[in-house]
């Protein structure tokens, strides 16, 4: 069985792609991933300037999945090109896409420029940190302000804009305005904003107290972001949130996803997780009696 989606004029082979955040800093992990079966990668979310990030710690382990205030640390767009440009002569048929982050305009063309120059074949736009102030979910907070950064990354790179959108607020309006704007595909959705405590020492645990939740604890909350954002645009949808298996994988598809972005899975599944999710999807199609991811896609919003 083939199972492959054609999205932005990129094929995904499998239809699992590497999350922005997570075996994202140099060329080597990104490399090893795409060897044990992911169909595509995005980069770590890179800015102007180096940045530290926030400090530790900056993981929490929770029930049902990872609470994380990194910070944005990375090593910022001229140092990190030398990593895409490796990448890009190491995994040649694999789609990459550059994460991008800024508080302004400027900067996020910038940013794209150079992720195309460098190698990548699309750019995401993330609008959707839940903790960093200036930055991320503040820019889709502003629909004018996104509007504005779509619009003019779109017009500065010949290639697909993804829009990455947190799950807070009405995310079918932001998609709405999002694809007005121009980007090519929403991404659906970013972590959850939330926190842990610490009851014996009575403080929260994370170095930035506020963070964001991701991991199968928020797949309901992604499953429900996709299909509002399926009925709201016409533009193509990558899920991500909490997939963890291939019944997961295929939920999001029946909601309206393209295809996956997976991240927290890696940590409880290993580095072999796009292998073992793509044979799960494999066997399920097969079970049911489906050879195409088409008969799939969206297919949860014919039966009400
Ligand atoms: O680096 C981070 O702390 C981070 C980012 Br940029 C993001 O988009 N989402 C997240 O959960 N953490």
């Amino acid at each position: 069985m083939e199972l492959n989606s054609e999205v932005l004029g990129l094929t995904f082979q499998p239809p699992l792609i590497l999350a922005s955040g997570i075996l994202d800093q140099t060329a080597e992990s990104m490399e090893r991933v795409v060897q044990e079966g992911m169909g595509g990668v995005v980069t770590k979310s890179i800015g102007i300037e180096p940045r530290e990030g926030h400090p530790n710690p900056t993981v929490v382990e929770l029930e049902t999945g990872l609470l994380n205030a990194m910070g944005l640390p990375n090593p910022g767009i001229e140092c990190y090109t030398k990593e895409l440009k490796e990448l890009k002569s190491r995994v040649k048929d694999t789609p990459i896409i550059g994460s991008v982050f800024a508080s302004n305009t400027e900067d996020f063309i910038l940013l794209a420029e150079k992720m195309i120059l460098n190698g990548a074949d699309a750019v995401e736009l993330n609008l959707s940190c839940p903790h960093a102030e200036g930055y991320g979910a503040s820019i889709a907070s502003d629909l004018e302000l996104m509007d504005e950064v779509i619009h003019e990354v779109k017009n500065s790179i010949n290639r697909p804009v993804l829009a990455k959108l947190p799950p807070s607020g009405e995310i079918d309006e932001k998609a709405k305005v999002a694809e007005e704007s121009g980007a090519d595909a929403i991404v659906c959705v970013n972590t959850v904003r939330a926190m842990a405590i610490n009851f014996e020492t009575r403080s929260p645990i994370l170095g930035n107290r506020i963070g964001g939740y991701s991991g199968k604890g928020i797949k309901p909350i992604g499953l429900r972001c996709v299909y509002e954002v399926y009925e709201t645009v016409d533009i193509p949808i990558i899920g991500c949130g909490g997939v963890t298996t291939g019944r997961d994988a295929l939920e999001y598809m029946l909601a309206g996803a393209s295809a996956l972005q997976l991240g927290t899975a890696i940590k409880y599944r290993g580095v072999e997780t796009p292998k073992k999710i793509t044979d799960e999807m494999a066997s399920l199609m097969k079970k049911e009696d489906l050879s195409n991811l088409k008969e799939i896609i969206g297919k949860a919003h014919q039966l009400r």
